[in-house]
């Protein structure tokens, strides 16, 4: 069983190369460089039609989508315990934040991101202005979901909506408002950058502007 995952440094790509090396599972990554349009050749368009990152390649099968790819690697490799078992108490939570993540807080980052180019250049800094407010929402959200001093989002466990959740706050970095600023969010964060996966995940990709020990404004996602 192994996977090859299409990836972009920092891009939605980054929540799924986490979890693979979280998994400790055998898997490729091969550089998709959206900065040169990588990702919108014929070529990689035959894998993700969306010309967008990730793609992973399961069985054989290109699948696209950050939050469902977790979902997926989760559901196949349960041993890991990286979201809560069918029917389990904490299942409802941890179904409710993926898909707030992946419906609410992601497409409000796309907007930030992509404003002018998946729209109107012209009406782009209303959609900037509407993308932020959700963005800021969804910080106030999560923030009052960590407020009891859990470690994780979900069941005490680091998981997929971990994986996701801070792949998010790692793109606000730069926005007036990143999610570092949040009460409860920060010391999440702190604890979360320590982990080893994340400085490994970090260090294949090649960033270093959201470590615990370094903070640069550079970059967009
Ligand atoms: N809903 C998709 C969004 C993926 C997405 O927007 N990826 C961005 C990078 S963060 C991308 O591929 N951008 C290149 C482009 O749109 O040309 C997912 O979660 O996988």
């Amino acid at each position: 069983m192994t996977y090859s995952l299409y990836y972009s440094p920092g891009a939605a790509s980054m929540a799924v190369h986490w979890m693979l090396i979280e998994m400790a599972i055998p898997f490729e990554a091969q550089l998709i460089d959206i900065d040169a349009g990588a990702q919108r050749t014929d070529e990689y368009r035959r894998l993700n039609p969306s010309g967008r990152v990730p793609t992973l390649i399961v069985d054989g099968v290109a699948r696209g989508e950050s939050a469902s790819l977790l979902m997926l690697l989760a559901e196949r490799h349960p041993a890991a315990a990286l979201a809560p078992a069918p029917g389990s108490s904490d299942r409802a939570e941890w179904l409710e934040l993926m898909i707030y993540l992946a419906n609410t807080l992601l497409p409000a980052m796309r907007d930030w991101f992509y404003a002018g180019v998946d729209g109107d250049l012209a009406g782009a800094d209303a959609i900037r202005a509407l993308a932020r407010k959700r963005i800021e929402e969804a910080w106030n959200r999560l923030d009052k979901h960590l407020a009891d001093g859990r470690v994780y989002f979900v069941g005490g466990m680091l998981g997929t909506v971990d994986f996701l959740a801070v792949m998010l706050m790692r793109w606000s970095r730069n926005m007036a408002r990143p999610a570092t600023t949040w009460q409860h969010l920060l010391p999440y964060i702190e604890r979360l950058r320590g982990l080893p996966s994340f400085i490994e995940v970090n260090a294949r990709e090649g960033l270093t502007d959201w470590s615990n020990s370094a903070h640069s404004t550079n970059g967009n996602v």
